[in-house]
């Protein structure tokens, strides 16, 4: 039986928070067969991504999916089976007032004989799957390669005043995380053409040190194409090169302004060209599996606390390159995350470009291997691990 899935997103900035929840929704309705609504506070931040979505309304269908503008005059209908607060977006005050109604309800106790011991619920009935009543509230976090998410992925929190009962789900790279984001029938590393010209796709932020890489594309030998999306990263060019819609040539590479793609289109991008430059989490986790050589620009956090995820990820990913490609490889990524000189790690990464796409290519078909996030969140939701 279908259940009501409630996913709720805040859009902070940028286009990762709705990248990931859209993906979600639609993968959940369309592979799992769940009846899915999506709360979005911002639709405009969806419909670059997902044209088929019109800002402008408030109700809408697009992919087998409830795409509802989560608005401030938030009027409640129903509770769904399944609540997900996508990175801890804050749920509105009635919602959860109504899951803790609906936890309270005589009714549903009956039917499942529970305990109140304290407050808190008692799951010994049979799991989270066993009911219906209250949701299952799911508290969806923020992707990290740390070591620490493999102990804390799948814990509950229980509400500090309600008797409530929130759990934390870790994507992740191992089997003792929620996975990471990946449709069925997705291409994983599918063999890439052997092209002239190197095709780079180009996506960061305004900080990004892109004179530097533009500087060691116009000296390059081999044709270069670089494909740039608008806004941030396109901005950064223009802040380099001087406004020109038509784009620019230097030496030998070309830089040409990008049209915002569709998220699949996008895809098909990072799987078309040679070198990806990704930034945020779910570009990072796309190029992964485009299984093509890849640069990540880390969203970046207070503190510099973006720096031990960096690293984090590159002792994963790097562990199985020989030692020196591995050195090149976190040559790049610091120095594309300021930290370090472009134009004298680019040389490295570029001349190690075909050992890393090999290694790029197990890496994807290795993580391919696990489940991916939607099925194992169906799985959690019904009292599996
Ligand atoms: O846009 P981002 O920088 O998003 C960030 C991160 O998610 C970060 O962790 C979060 O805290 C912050 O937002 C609020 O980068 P990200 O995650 O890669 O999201 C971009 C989305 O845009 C992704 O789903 C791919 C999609 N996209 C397209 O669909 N078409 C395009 O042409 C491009 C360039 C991107």
């Amino acid at each position: 039986m279908p259940l009501h899935w409630d996913i709720f997103c805040r859009v902070v900035d940028n286009y990762g928070d709705i990248g990931v929840c859209w993906r979600l929704a639609r993968q959940l309705a369309g592979e799992h067969g769940q009846a899915v609504r999506l709360w979005v506070d911002d639709l405009s931040s969806l419909s670059p991504l997902c044209p088929a979505c019109d800002p402008g309304l408030s109700k809408q269908w697009v992919e087998g999916v409830e795409l509802r503008h989560w608005a401030r005059d938030f009027v409640l209908d129903r509770v769904a089976d399944v609540v997900v607060e996508a990175f801890a977006c804050e749920l509105p005050a009635a919602y959860v007032a109504s899951m803790a109604d609906a936890f309270r309800s005589e009714q549903w106790k009956e039917r499942h004989s529970m305990s109140v011991a304290d407050g808190q619920p008692s799951l010994s009935h049979g799991g989270r799957g066993a009911f219906r009543r209250p949701p299952c509230w799911i508290n969806l976090e923020y992707l990290t390669a740390e070591t620490w998410v493999d102990g804390c992925h799948g814990q509950a929190s229980p509400h500090p005043a309600l008797p409530l009962v929130k759990y934390f789900f870790f994507p992740g790279f191992t089997s003792a995380t929620g996975g990471l984001l990946r449709e069925a029938g997705l291409p994983v590393a599918p063999p890439s053409d052997l092209a002239e010209t190197l095709e780079i796709s180009l996506f960061c932020y305004d900080t990004a040190p892109v004179g530097d890489l533009i500087a060691a594309l116009a000296a390059s030998s081999r044709p270069v194409l670089c494909h740039v999306p608008p806004g941030k990263p396109l901005a950064a060019v223009t802040a380099v090169l001087g406004p020109s819609a038509a784009g620019w040539r230097l030496g030998n590479a070309r830089i040409e302004p990008l049209p915002f793609l569709p998220l699949d289109d996008y895809d098909a991008l990072l799987r078309h060209c040679a070198i990806n430059f990704v930034r945020g989490e779910d570009s990072f986790v796309r190029a992964q599996w485009a299984g093509r050589p890849f640069v990540w620009q880390i969203y970046p956090q207070a503190d510099d606390a973006h720096r031990v995820k960096l690293d984090a990820f590159l002792d994963r990913y790097g562990a199985a390159l020989a030692p020196a490609t591995a050195a090149h490889v976190r040559a790049m990524f610091h120095a594309w995350n300021g930290d370090g000189d472009v134009a004298a790690a680019w040389p490295g990464f570029l001349a190690h470009a075909p050992e890393i796409a090999r290694h790029n290519r197990n890496w994807a078909r290795q993580l391919a291997e696990q489940p991916d996030l939607a099925a194992n969140l169906v799985k959690f939701v019904a009292g599996g691990v």
